[in-house]
């Protein structure tokens, strides 16, 4: 079960640590085997190294693609030194077993990130490197892999604690971290060579993620969960800035991202919106001539679901919005920024989350969209699809006004970001009530008429929100029923897609309520 390390191959293009793993490990006894960037730092250090290329007998060529790669080095990661063949091959041709492999890659992705032209990305695929890792995790019954710098602590604290050795759990742990890094890599190149042909969303991709943090706990706290980058940069919860508050939960980042993408549906050219977020759907989202004023009005949507809601801006936080965002108790609030006074006003409330990024995600942006089932996972384009004002199709003998019908595309957008089935009533560029993931559509328009007279019952008012409000539903109306009932609520004008069977029959429906409806031609679920 334990194994010594008598001799290590180092091989890392980030240097962090690398001299002081160095030196510990020579102080252990062990020979260093590195190649030449990393032999030069370590010798630079005082360190005695042997170069790869004198175990070879072979230079590094081809502008260094070729180092590592030879029987010599491979043989001495493969080889089971528990098979006599193994070892009488070994002997046969002189190769000398690792014990323990050092290596990070070439930095692809952040060559990607930073921009680097092809070929510089191409020359950045590291070859020989994830050929090694593989093959000395394979045989991790007698060789130690190291593939993250954070982990060389760990290393040198399993050499104190077993007399210099390593112990079997120690080696197969590193060996499945090590093939989680190598299959990471190739998806990166996967994905980077699918956007350079034009195909964001290619329907054989590889899927695999880096780490970004482990949380807590996941969905409940029996259930352990962590999140990963996709690498792609996308503007939202994956790459912000936190500038406070307690570390972000799996059920933040959900809600975060869902409040993000759909502020982003809203250009801010067009001027501000404010979306809020609890359990993944909007409680309120509002279009406004200031922030806060389009806060205010995504508040009084439903006061009591925005408590503790996740608050998303499509324009840099400024002061009377963080004031105004204080004066109830808010999870987290993610913006492309904010002001130096709005900051300030947000650093007295301790438990407030401020997530800045650098701008919003393109929404019209194809990126990769995953759902897991059990033993598979679906993979589809993220819901991207927008319909242009012209391309609203006018069913109705009454057709919408000119306010009616920034209204009905206003409650379309927001509709695509609630959970199906979907009812939206709008008015004035806010919603006004939200009905999200009924079983039945009639249902959902139910539930959004009663959160409207709900509202205005709480605001004072002595008929509902949704009195003379503009109504989205995701999917078609398959029946006159759920049309119906968000006519009785209060609902002037109606936004779907059309397509069922019964067109006629709601079409007829909505004219005898004297109701204005138009189609769309595309539908949004979101399960
Ligand atoms: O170009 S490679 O794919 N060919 C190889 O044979 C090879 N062997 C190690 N890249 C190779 N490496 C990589 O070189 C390692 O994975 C590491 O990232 C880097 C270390 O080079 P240096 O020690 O010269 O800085």
């Amino acid at each position: 079960d334990l194994t010594p390390i008598r001799r290590a191959l180092l091989s890392v293009s980030d240097k962090t640590g690398l001299i002081d793993l160095g030196q510990a490990l020579a102080a252990r006894g062990v020979e260093l085997l590195s190649t030449g960037g990393s032999a030069k730092a370590l010798r630079d250090a005082g360190l005695t190294v042997k170069d790869v290329s004198d175990v070879t007998g072979f230079p590094e060529m081809m502008d260094g693609r070729v180092k590592t790669l030879h029987p010599k080095v491979h043989g001495g990661l493969l080889a089971l030194r528990s098979n006599p063949e193994h070892v009488a091959a070994m002997e046969e041709h002189g190769i000398g077993g690792i014990d323990l492999l050092v290596v990070n890659l070439y930095p692809f992705e952040a060559t990607v990130a930073a921009g680097g032209d092809y070929q510089t990305c191409i020359e950045n695929i590291d070859i020989g490197g994830p050929a090694m890792i593989r093959a000395a995790s394979k045989n991790h019954d007698d060789v130690a892999v190291i593939v993250d710098v954070q982990d060389y602590d760990a290393l040198l604290a399993e050499l104190d604690a077993n007399d210099g050795q390593t112990t079997y759990a120690f080696r197969r742990k590193q060996a499945q971290i090590a093939y989680a890094r190598t299959a990471a890599y190739d998806a990166a190149v996967s994905n980077w060579m699918a956007a350079a042909i034009g195909e964001e969303t290619p329907r054989r991709r590889a899927v695999a993620g880096e780490l970004v943090q482990t949380l807590r706990y996941g969905e409940n706290s029996h259930q352990q969960a962590a999140f990963y980058t996709d690498g792609s940069g996308r503007q939202g919860v994956a790459t912000a800035t936190q500038l406070q508050g307690k570390e972000l939960s799996y059920n933040n980042i959900n809600d975060t991202d869902a409040a993000f993408e759909l502020v982003a549906e809203f250009d801010p050219e067009n001027g501000p919106a404010v979306a809020i977020i609890k359990h993944a759907n909007p409680c309120g989202v509002a279009v406004g001539e200031t922030l806060v004023e389009a806060y205010q009005k995504a508040f009084d949507c439903d006061r009591t679901s925005a408590f503790g809601g996740i608050v998303a801006l499509n324009q840099p936080l400024d002061a009377e919005t963080a004031k105004k965002i204080t004066e109830i108790f808010t999870e987290v609030v993610i913006a492309p920024g904010a002001s130096n006074e709005a900051k300030e006003i947000f650093a007295a409330k301790k438990n407030l989350r401020l997530l800045l990024t650098d701008g919003l995600p393109d929404p019209r942006k194809p990126i990769m969209a995953y759902k897991q089932v059990a033993g598979g996972m679906l993979v589809q384009d993220k819901d991207v699809g927008a319909v242009a004002a012209d391309e609203l199709k006018v069913v109705t003998k009454k057709a919408p006004t000119d306010a009616q019908m920034a209204d009905l595309q206003f409650a379309w957008k927001v509709a695509k970001h609630v959970k199906s089935n979907a009812i939206v009533y709008v008015k004035n560029g806010a919603t006004v009530g939200v009905g999200a993931g009924q079983m039945s559509r009639l249902d959902s328009a139910n539930v959004a008429a009663a959160k409207a007279e709900r509202m205005a019952k709480e605001l004072g008012l002595d008929e509902s929100l949704a009195k003379g409000s503009a109504v989205a539903s995701d999917a078609f109306f398959p029946f006159a029923d759920g049309l119906l009932e968000a006519a009785a609520a209060g609902g002037t004008c109606v936004i779907q897609p059309g397509g069922s069977m019964r067109d006629e029959e709601v079409i007829k429906a909505a004219d005898d309520a004297g109701i204005a409806m138009v189609f769309t031609g595309m539908r949004h679920f979101r399960h």
